[in-house]
């Protein structure tokens, strides 16, 4: 027999279509679909289920080296084992310079951390946060014809932090190399004053950190960040946008014809700052920045799902345990909200979550759930068509989904190395029963059939979305 595997009966669905057809696949690649094609050497029947291009999660962080005494939780195996078990097929976490630090360097390690632990592929996106002659000239261009054809700034965070003029380089280099520019924006000496003010006052429990960043520093930063993309005349990316306000900044851009890209999170959804807690420190589970805001923020977001204001959905997986010295109580302490690492796990919940509340209620349609979770985040990165889609030619990473399937997340189902989920108890339609990475099953109904070390470096190619809108 000609296929290595044939799916029949399957509904396949992409960013544009919707077939009902058998789909085969030789070699890793998706070779063939129609109706009634030819013998496999293995089979399977998925008929009431559905074929969706494998998730690609563009924003997700695995085995970052922290700041002394913390350590994430998640390593390439684990994080990748989990993101196989939620129908994620590609992820692409972030190889972070240090200040001082050569940004080969830092990669060249990341390249060693995820040597043959992944499940599944990955590609990697740099952070940039001293960005010097050797890096601007020498560095990041090698590193961009390398496959690292994308990079994280940020606005905030003392460690990490460039000022407006460091931005401006960093973005002139994109615009001349063609790379992609992802942005953190939020207001570092706002949220630095806020903080101050709050400590003063005795507020230091996890909820604080909430209030110590309030939209406000959001929204700045937001409307900072593409007036700088608008004067190198490059587009960027607006990572982990929160409500309103930010949206309200990034729609403006756009009715102004700049080319702002967009992204957003589970967190957005499905938390609220009440989430951070009362007075206990329970709510340092759901510290993450942004932070999650309220309801009609919420429902902003799912407005800005529906109707193209977000360019892709993320999980900003940032993996710290609860109960550990290393995690969210360092030394083993209750610390005050500043010193809490920021960041919650989502690799594995992302896609269900957005299935169940977006698709199977009718918030969004099943194609655009493809298009912000797998195509446009291949697109946005220089990973089309090979990931991101079902096509003749791509690499078979597919997810198939029974659409009817209720779970109800429990931290112990999960596959991450993280000793909480924020979602803990909450009830989902929706879930992928098996999960397909270049043709090879590595989550079978309940089963982790993925091995570390299966899953690849995929070199980036420079994404047509990073060019500058061509005027008329
Ligand atoms: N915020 C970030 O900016 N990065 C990681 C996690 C988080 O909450
Ligand atoms: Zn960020
Ligand atoms: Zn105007
Ligand atoms: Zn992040």
């Amino acid at each position: 027999s000609e296929f290595d595997l044939v799916i029949r009966n399957g509904r396949i669905a992409t960013a544009a279509d919707i077939t009902d057809c058998d789909l085969a696949i030789k070699d890793g690649r998706i070779v063939a679909m129609g109706e009634n094609i030819g013998p496999g050497k293995r089979e399977i029947d998925a008929r009431g289920l559905w074929l969706l291009p494998g998730g690609v999660d563009a924003h997700c962080h695995l085995d970052q080296p922290m700041p002394e005494g913390l350590r994430m939780a998640d390593d390439f195996y684990t994080g990748t084992r989990s993101a196989a078990c939620g129908g994620t097929t590609t992820v692409m976490p972030f190889a972070a310079q240090e200040k001082g630090q050569s940004l080969k360097a830092a990669v060249e390690d990341y390249h060693r951390r995820a040597e043959g632990k992944a499940v599944v592929d990955y590609a990697f996106h740099l952070i940039v946060t001293d960005p010097t002659e050797t890096v601007l000239k020498e560095e990041l261009p090698a590193l961009i014809r390398q496959g690292c054809t994308s990079f994280k700034i940020y606005m905030t965070y003392d460690d990490l932090k460039l000022n407006d003029g460091q931005i401006l380089d960093v973005l002139a280099l994109a615009r001349a190399e063609g790379a992609m520019a992802m942005i953190h924006a939020e207001n570092a000496d706002c949220i630095g004053w806020l903080t101050k003010r709050l400590l003063d006052a005795g507020h230091t429990a996890p909820k604080y950190h909430a209030a110590s960043r309030p939209m406000l520093v959001e929204r700045e930063a937001t409307h900072r960040a593409i007036a700088l993309s608008e004067l190198v005349d490059v587009p960027i990316l607006v990572v982990h946008v929160s409500g309103a306000e930010a949206v309200e900044q990034i729609r403006w851009a756009r009715s102004h014809g700049i080319s702002i890209y967009a992204e957003t999170c589970p967190q957005y959804l499905f938390l609220t700052a009440e989430d951070l807690g009362l007075d206990g420190y329970e709510g340092a589970k759901c510290v993450c920045s942004p932070p999650p805001r309220d309801q009609s923020n919420q429902q902003v977001i799912w407005d800005g799902l529906n109707d193209g204001l977000f360019t892709i959905f993320s999980s900003d997986h940032a993996p710290f345990r609860y109960e550990d010295p290393q995690g969210k109580k360092p030394n083993g302490e209750e610390v005050d909200f500043p010193y809490i690492p920021n960041g919650i796990p989502g690799l594995e919940t992302r896609l269900p979550l957005l299935f169940s509340e977006g698709v199977n209620t009718g918030r969004i349609s099943l194609n655009k759930f493809v298009e912000l979770t797998s195509t446009n985040p291949a697109k946005l990165y220089g990973l089309y068509p090979r990931k991101g889609t079902i096509a003749i030619g791509a690499d078979a990473d597919i997810a198939i989904w029974d659409p009817k399937r209720e779970v109800t997340i429990r931290n112990e189902m999960l596959h991450h190395d993280v000793d909480y989920t924020p979602y803990e108890g909450r009830t989902v339609t929706g879930w992928p029963v098996m999960t397909l990475s270049r043709g090879e099953l590595v989550w079978n109904d309940g089963a982790v059939l993925g091995r570390a070390g299966q899953g690849r470096f995929l070199p980036c190619g420079k994404p047509d979305m990073a060019k500058p809108r061509v005027r008329g």
